[in-house]
């Protein structure tokens, strides 16, 4: 752990050069994108979507000049790194797409909706040489990597791995959206679209692998809106064991009443115990036998691998936009040549893949199965 000041741990650096960025696919999540490499000091050349009028309307609300068809996009030899924030079954053909005319890829999550698409993709940006990242952005809460850098420095590892991803976006019948079809946002909805940030998370700071997962779903809707059937599943209770012997569970939702975003784990052991909630990220629980600590954010003794993103003194909250512009920013730092700890690539993205169709083929043959 080092002292730092806050004149010291400021991390914000000009690019070495302002790279450009097309967008394609404008709803919550691009903004957020377009909002993050604003901050990063880059430029968003060009949004592009499905139809013409659409990318025009987009592109005039986020102040960009250009709308493009996807073609245009991939074919503009100005744009650098294109984002995909597209409905979820668009993502992996689009990132072949990319990947092939030469350019860096932000892909949102699902990477693909099947394992054998990310791989091919995973291997494809390897072979390409391409930066190729997914937005798993809750590792760029300072206080993730602080559980993080304790529980990876500790000489034992935690026994206990437990929690929950709980929304309610999604509690009314009524609701209809994309990713409810299968078509469209893939054979899993609440494990592929929330379990999965839960589950990378917790992998990333404990630094074990998941490796039999027992899950059971749970659908509360067969009928959603205009009797549009459902066949994802709305939530579950997830059981596994990692790699370095822990036990776990994770506990799912979107239909819980009053639930928005309420990411939250514990990783325990004997020694100690590390609690993190997303909805209050800002500080980190450590259990420890004769006293408990909350650790705050932005101190001055945080280990240097949080300080790296505390870009605010302690008491001044940072949020899930500030932890995509953290994102971002280290996507492009990658393109330019250097190195960052702890970025998502498409083989994290592969990885989720992997964990989502384990979950499913267990809910369906109704036992435990191994992920290698
Ligand atoms: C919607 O469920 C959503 O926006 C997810 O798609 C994100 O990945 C998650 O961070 C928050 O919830």
């Amino acid at each position: 752990m080092s002292i730092n000041t806050f004149a010291k741990q400021n991390h914000i650096t000009s690019p070495l050069r302002a790279l450009n960025a097309g967008i394609i696919g404008l709803g919550f999540i691009g903004e957020v994108h377009v909002r993050a490499i604003r901050a990063a000091g880059h430029k968003v050349r060009a949004i592009a979507a499905e139809r013409a009028e659409i990318a025009r309307d987009a592109a005039q609300r986020v102040n960009v000049d250009i709308a493009y068809t996807v073609e245009e996009m991939i074919a503009d030899p100005d744009i650098d790194v294109i984002h995909i924030c597209t409905p979820n079954v668009f993502h992996a053909p689009l990132a072949e797409l990319v990947i092939m005319s030469g350019k860096h890829v932000v892909c949102e999550k699902p990477l693909a909706i099947s394992v054998a698409e990310a791989e091919a993709l995973t291997r494809l940006a390897r072979e390409r040489n391409v930066v190729a990242t997914v937005p798993f952005v809750y590792r760029y809460y300072p206080s993730v990597r602080e559980a993080r850098d304790r529980i990876l420095g500790s000489l034992t590892s935690p026994n206990l791995i437990h929690g929950y991803y709980l929304q309610d976006w999604l509690s009314s019948g009524e609701i209809e959206n994309w990713r409810i079809d299968p078509k469209i946002g893939g054979p899993s909805r609440a494990f592929g679209d929330i379990g999965v940030h839960w589950c990378d998370l917790i992998e990333f700071v404990t630094g074990h692998r998941i490796v039999r997962i027992n899950a059971q779903l749970l659908r509360v809707f067969s009928q959603r809106g205009n009797n549009q059937s459902v066949n994802t599943e709305d939530g579950g209770t997830i059981i596994f064991q990692t790699n370095k012997g822990a036990q776990g569970s994770l506990v799912l939702s979107q239909i819980s009443a009053g639930r928005k975003n309420k990411l939250w784990f514990s990783i325990d052991g004997p020694e100690h115990s590390f609690v993190f909630d997303q909805e209050n990220p800002n500080s980190l629980w450590r259990g420890g036998i004769d006293s408990n600590q909350i650790y705050i954010g932005g101190n001055e003794r945080e280990s240097e691998r949080a300080s790296r993103y505390s870009i605010l003194p302690a008491g001044h909250p940072l949020g899930y936009q500030d932890c995509f512009n953290a994102f971002v920013a280290d996507t492009y730092r990658t393109i330019e040549g250097q190195e960052v700890d702890g970025l998502p690539q498409f083989f994290d993205g592969l990885r989720a893949a992997q964990l989502t169709e384990a979950v499913l083929i267990s809910a369906e043959m109704r036992e435990w199965v191994e992920i290698t």
